[in-house]
């Protein structure tokens, strides 16, 4: 019998929802939440049902959640040939040439914020160096300011708070709209002059593209450039703040991976499975559906637990281990649709930037782990993670062994 006391909002799940997750996939798939009106699906192959079964289960809930701050409606939302059309101009602008370009960026800008805690082998991996990491690369990307990244994360804050909160205050709410509207000012002029002098960057590429003749509207471009800036800004501090998290906890495969940095991707796409940045992915159920004995009505609000599908015994062996050798984690196919892991999602609206993601996450980390010599945590650090929808560390505290700067391979050196 489920417990009827659990709750998805209950300080405990918050604090660690892993503790949680056997006893719901086992006891309680179909957990329903009254106060928020939604039923939650811990069992992989339910999970996996939903996310590509799209006639049946539909990105509607995200008319209400995401559309207002993102100010028009983002990819997801999208269906038929529009979708289509859209999602490939999108594909385009993160793989390829644009993709080398990228990680070129990636890399220099990491090297750059590393630069000043090498010599005093300290530092915060969430605070000192992955969030301003994550908003400069997109920013850099999308062809904006970097110097701008104070201003922008502060706006994007809002934007996250928004579309990831469970419950939300109406001073909460105002204030989020408040932030996405001043971000949809700051993009306003920035659309106008690409459309008139397009350069290489991907803002320019959303205003010049065309797919089978349908083009991006203003609207299209405002919505999709945030969209671009919350997806690639919130989960990627995060993903690499449990990459090393995990290694640190596991000596033994840290030492392998910086002998052989050929292994950073399994270790990326087995971070990826235990610990997803994002945990929960919410569907509308069109009409009624049957999942374990449990009907879901039609109109349904359905979260997916992708935490705890991921962690699924009939999916993973020995699910709740990091191991970045196990045999059925699949790497190569871990950052396309042939996942096992449902980190990126699945179906046709899995997530566009996996490949991106993945150069992201492995450049930098390809970069750090040399540096980081006998990394170790900080004295008194006690690790903790927040959050529901999208979770992560509050802050990683490492000690490491005092680099000379100039021993530091920056743009020229790497
Ligand atoms: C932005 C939750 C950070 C996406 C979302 C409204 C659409 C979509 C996701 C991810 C991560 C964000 N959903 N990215 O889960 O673009």
């Amino acid at each position: 019998m489920p417990d009827p006391r659990f709750s998805v909002l209950s300080p405990d799940f918050a604090t660690d929802p892993y503790r949680y997750f056997g006893r719901l996939r086992d006891r309680s798939p179909v957990h329903y939440e009254p106060a928020l009106d939604s039923y939650f699906l811990s069992r992989h192959r339910d999970v996996r049902r939903v996310l590509t079964d799209h006639d049946a289960f539909t990105t509607r809930t995200l008319q209400v959640r995401a559309e207002p701050v993102m100010r028009g409606p983002v990819l997801a939302q999208m269906t038929g040939a529009e979708h289509t059309a859209k999602r490939k101009i999108v594909v385009r602008g993160f793989t390829g040439r644009a993709l080398q370009e990228q990680v070129r960026a990636i890399r220099s800008i990491a090297a750059e914020l590393v630069a000043p805690f090498l010599p005093v082998g300290r530092m915060d991996l969430v605070e000192d160096f992955g969030k301003p990491f994550a908003v400069q690369v997109t920013l850099e990307v999308l062809g904006l300011d970097r110097r701008d990244w104070q201003r922008v994360a502060a706006w994007l804050g809002g934007v996250g708070e928004f579309i990831t909160s469970m419950v939300l205050t109406p001073e909460r709410r105002r204030h989020c709209l408040d932030c996405a509207e001043q971000l949809e000012a700051y993009l306003a002029p920035v659309i106008e002059q690409r459309r008139r002098r397009p350069g290489e960057d991907l803002i320019s590429m959303l205003c010049t593209a065309e797919f089978d003749g349908i083009a991006m509207s203003d609207r299209d471009i405002t919505a999709l450039v945030i969209n671009v800036l919350i997806a690639a800004v919130e989960p990627a501090d995060k993903t690499l703040a449990l990459l090393l998290k995990h290694l640190i906890d596991h000596p033994e495969q840290l030492a392998q991976v910086r002998r052989d940095p050929a292994l950073l991707p399994a270790a990326i796409a087995e971070t990826l499975r235990l610990t997803p940045p994002v945990q929960l992915i919410p569907r509308q159920a069109e009409a009624e559906a049957v999942f374990a004995g449990t009907v879901v009505p039609a109109g349904a609000t359905v979260f997916c637990m992708i935490g705890a599908a991921n962690r699924d015994p009939g999916a993973f062996t020995d699910p709740d281990t990091f191991d970045l050798h196990r045999a059925d984690l699949g790497t190569a196919r871990s950052f396309t649709a042939a996942a096992q892991h449902l980190s990126f999602g699945a179906g046709l609206h899995q997530c566009v930037g996996a490949a991106f993601a993945r150069a992201e996450i492995e450049t930098v980390a390809e970069l750090l782990l040399p540096l980081l010599d006998r990394v170790r945590f900080g004295p008194g650090f006690r690790y903790r993670e927040s959050g529901l929808y999208t979770r992560g560390p509050v802050s990683l505290a490492l000690d490491f062994t005092p680099v000379r700067e100039a021993a530091v391979g920056g743009p020229a050196g790497g």
